[in-house]
Order: structure tokens, then sequence, then C-alpha cells
């Protein structure tokens, strides 16, 4: 058997009971096989693929809190330190009751890839817990955030693992953390990004994700010969990823009929009114059915649904494996150019399969989604020299950081005779820089 068919047989057996996590592990693995074969019988006696499988260590803790009612409720918490060939474990925390050890696995496993695509040096990392910020009070979401950095506490630090926000951690959660960890530790650092601007905090972090995704889908159009102005595009989520990529792709002249949340969906054909967006999700943090109240021109319905919308460009942003084989089809047969992950992995293996078997232009997330820890490397390093730099200098950075991505992994397909499989490109990119930190550490 092959290098890559021993170690993927050992990492189903392994993790059988954690699908996200193989999921992961089988894309990124079949997509390293040329560079694997290439120098198989170094990387076989080095146990490279095992190494880069098995995280260097995973914590899970009781995390007790008491709610409104003085009723004492306890949750999971998870921080899995996946890898710090090329820097320290970074990466989300994730509050959404669907978390679990496979999930929090899968996303620090491509956390690995992403944080090395951005060429900067951070590790991969991933944290979490089954905790749902949904219909709490401000007062129980900071007595969870205290009880749950109390435990992290002991594990990070701003030259160790920094975490920072994604599904259901945002500003609110990541300052009631951050003033924990000073609390309990005394020492005020950069040990978590997404801050406030009052204490840490980057400009242009917020925007980050969504920015980074539509300047990266900017440029995959332009490299074939189009760009997104007067294009159809349809959104998935309404949260921090999918708000930001609305505006953007709407400055860029695009137009966006659709967001949708977990329990329904908007159609909007005269475009998504981003600030009454904002409104219903940041502020009131309200279901999409408000947006509907307060939008004439909109129709919403219960349920998923906007992948049957005839789109140029499909952005996927809510979570993972939400957009389905049936849903590609869809997408094809409606003539849609491309495809590009906000989320992480939204797309499952054979509707990825199936856009790119049909000329569909398609990134993945731990590439496309990129800007957002990108630029929370840019914060660590704003806090590390003391200073903050202004919202055009990081956006800037930000847009080089998202083409200089594009290029590197359209070149890494190239190279491997897989032109345009952006996928592929991604995988070989970031793995290479990785591969060759953790052959020049030594067996750790
Ligand atoms: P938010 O919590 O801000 O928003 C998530 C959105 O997705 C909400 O609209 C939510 O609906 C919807 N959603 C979440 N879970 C489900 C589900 N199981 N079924 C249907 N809809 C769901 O999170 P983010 O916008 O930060 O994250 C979105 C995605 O982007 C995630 O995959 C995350 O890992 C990824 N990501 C985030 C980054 C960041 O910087 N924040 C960076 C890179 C990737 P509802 O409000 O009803 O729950
Ligand atoms: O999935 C992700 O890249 C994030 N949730 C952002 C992580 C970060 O450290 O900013």
């Amino acid at each position: 058997m092959s290098y890559v068919d021993d170690v993927l047989a050992r990492v189903q057996e392994k993790n059988a009971s954690e699908p996200e996590f193989l999921q992961a592990a089988e894309e990124v693995l079949e997509s390293l096989r040329p560079v694997i074969e290439a120098n198989e019988e170094k990387y076989r006696r080095e146990a490279l693929l095992e190494r880069l499988c098995e995280p260097d260590r995973q914590f899970k803790f009781r995390v007790p809190w008491v709610d409104d009612k003085g009723q004492v409720q306890v949750n999971t918490g998870y921080r899995v330190q996946f890898n710090n060939s090329i820097g320290p474990y970074k990466g989300g925390i994730r509050l959404h009751p669907s978390v679990n050890i496979g999930i929090i696995k899968f996303l620090g496993f491509e956390q690995i890839f992403k944080n090395s695509l951005t060429g900067l040096p951070i590790g991969g990392g991933k944290g979490g817990s089954d905790f749902d910020p949904k219909g709490k009070s401000d007062r129980e979401v900071m007595a969870f955030c205290q009880s749950f950095m109390t435990e992290l506490c002991k594990y990070i630090g701003a030259d160790v693992d920094v975490p920072a926000g994604d599904i259901g951690t945002g500003a609110r959660e990541i300052g009631y953390m951050f003033g924990q960890f000073k609390r309990i530790r005394g020492s005020y650092e950069g040990v978590l990004t997404g801050k406030g601007l009052s204490y840490g905090g980057s400009l242009a972090r917020t925007e980050a994700t969504g920015y980074g995704l539509v300047y990266i889908t900017e440029e995959l159009l332009k490299d074939h010969g189009t760009d997104l102005k007067g294009k159809t595009v349809v959104v998935s989520g309404a949260g921090n990823v999918a708000i930001y990529a609305i505006q953007k792709a709407q400055q860029l002249g695009a137009k966006v009929v659709t967001c949708s949340d977990s329990t329904g969906w908007i159609y909007d054909p005269e475009g998504i009114d981003v600030d009454l967006l904002k409104e219903v999700k940041e502020v009131k943090r309200a279901r999409l059915t408000e947006y509907k109240a307060k939008r004439p021109s909109a129709e919403y319905h219960e349920g998923r649904g906007v992948w049957q919308i005839k789109c140029d460009v499909a952005l996927p942003c809510a979570t993972q494996n939400e957009l389905l084989l049936d849903d590609a089809k869809q997408l094809v047969a409606n003539g849609v150019t491309a495809v590009c992950e906000g989320a992480n992995m939204p797309t499952t293996l054979d509707a990825t399969k199936y856009l790119q078997d049909n000329g569909v232009l398609f990134i993945c997330g731990k590439a496309s989604n990129a800007g957002g820890v990108a630029t929370s490397a840019l914060e660590m390093s704003q806090n590390s020299e003391r200073l903050s730099w202004t919202f055009e200098e990081v956006d800037a950075k930000l847009q080089g950081i998202m083409k200089n991505i594009y290029h590197n992994i359209s070149e890494a397909a190239k190279r491997y005779g897989m032109e345009g499989n952006y996928v592929a490109g991604a995988n070989i990119a970031g793995f290479e820089k990785v591969a060759d930190a953790m052959l020049a550490q030594g067996i750790c």
C-alpha cells in the first residue's frame, strides 16, 4: 500500500467516531498524494503524516456556570493544540451546541494549513464548547466565558496559543474571556485576538474574514478574465463572515440576493440591505424574520434553500457540510461560475468534486477564509510592538495576503500538473512549509 493509503487507513481506524475530522483528513491526504509520492521513503521513515494527523495535545474540561434562575449548568470545553511547527497555536473558539471533539479536531487540522497559507508565523489550534449563547442574557454569557477561561488560561499565552472568535464567539465573548485571563494570570498580553479596539484589538479584524473572502474571489475572477461587477451572488449565513462578505461584494459592484441562519433564509431580489442585516444580527441578535418584517422586497423561507437561487458566484459562509451534492447540481444547472468558501468545510467532498468536474472555479475555505486568521496575526504583531495600525494599513495588508494566497495555491497546483485545482493547490502549498519546519525540528 502507498504511504498515503497506509496513513489514511490508520487515521480512519483511530478516529472512527469523528466523521468531520476524517472528512478533513481525507481531503488533505488525497490532495497530497503527488507530493508524498515524490518523497515517499523519507516521509514514511519520518512518520511525517502520522505526526501531522495526531494533535500535539488536546484538553477537555468541565465548564460549570450559574444561570439567571440560580440553576447550575455544566458544559464541556475543548482546546486542541494541533501543530506549532511554524508558530504559536492559533485558531478560534466555537460556541455551539453541536460542538464535540471531532469537530474541534477537524477545525484545528484545517487551521494548520490555512495558517501556513497566510505566510505568517502561526501554528494550528482550535477550541470551543457545546454552550449555546443564543437566548442567554449577557450575564449568563459572561458567567460561562469566565468559567471557560478559568480552565483555558492554564494552556494559552501570547507566545503559546492564541484563541479568537468563531461561530458563537464574537467581540462580547472575547471581551469577557480577556477580562478573566487578565484577572487570573495578571498578564496584559495579546493572548486572544478579535479584541475590542479600546484594549488591543485591530482595526479591520471584524471585517477581515468576509472582506478577505471577497478579495480572493475577485482575484480568481480577474485571473479568468472577469470580475464581481454586475454579478449575482448567493451567500449563506448571516453572521460575522457572511455580513462582511456581503458588504464587500456589494462595494465591488455585485448584487447579493440571499443570506440565511439556522432557521431560515432570505431571498431579496433587490439586494441585501447590509445595514438592516447588521441591526438584526449584530445589535438585536434576532432571527431573519425581523429582516423580512422591515424589508418589503424580501422573501423569508423556513429551512435551507439559498443554493436554488440562480447566481454567478456562491459564497457559503455558515457552517460545515451545508452545500451538498444536490445543491452543487442545482448551482451548476443554474450556471454558477465560482464557489468560494467563507465557512470551514461547508462543501461536502462529493459536492466539491461535482463542482470541479463541471468546470466551476472552486476555492476551499482554508485558502479563501484565511483573511480572518491572517488579520488576527496582524493583531498579534500590533500587540507585540504596542502600536496600532490604521484601518487602511491593515486592509491593504489583508488584500496583499489574499492575492498572495491565490497566486501561491494556483502555482502549487500547476507545479503538480493540476492547474485550476485550488483545493489541491491549497493543501500542497499549506503543507510544504509545515513539512519543511517539522523535518528541520527533528522528531517531536
Ligand atoms: P457566526 O456565529 O457569526 O455566524 C454563523 C452563521 O451561520 C449564523 O448565521 C448562524 O445562524 C449560521 N449557522 C451556524 N451554525 C449553523 C448550522 N448548524 N446550521 C445552519 N446555520 C448555521 O459565525 P462566523 O460568521 O464567525 O462563522 C461562520 C463560518 O465561518 C464558520 O464555519 C467558521 O468556522 C468560519 N470562519 C470564521 C472566521 C471568523 O473570523 N469569524 C474565520 C474563518 C472561518 P444562527 O445565527 O441561527 O445560529
Ligand atoms: O476558522 C478561523 O480561521 C477562525 N475562526 C479565525 C481564527 C483566528 O485565530 O482568528
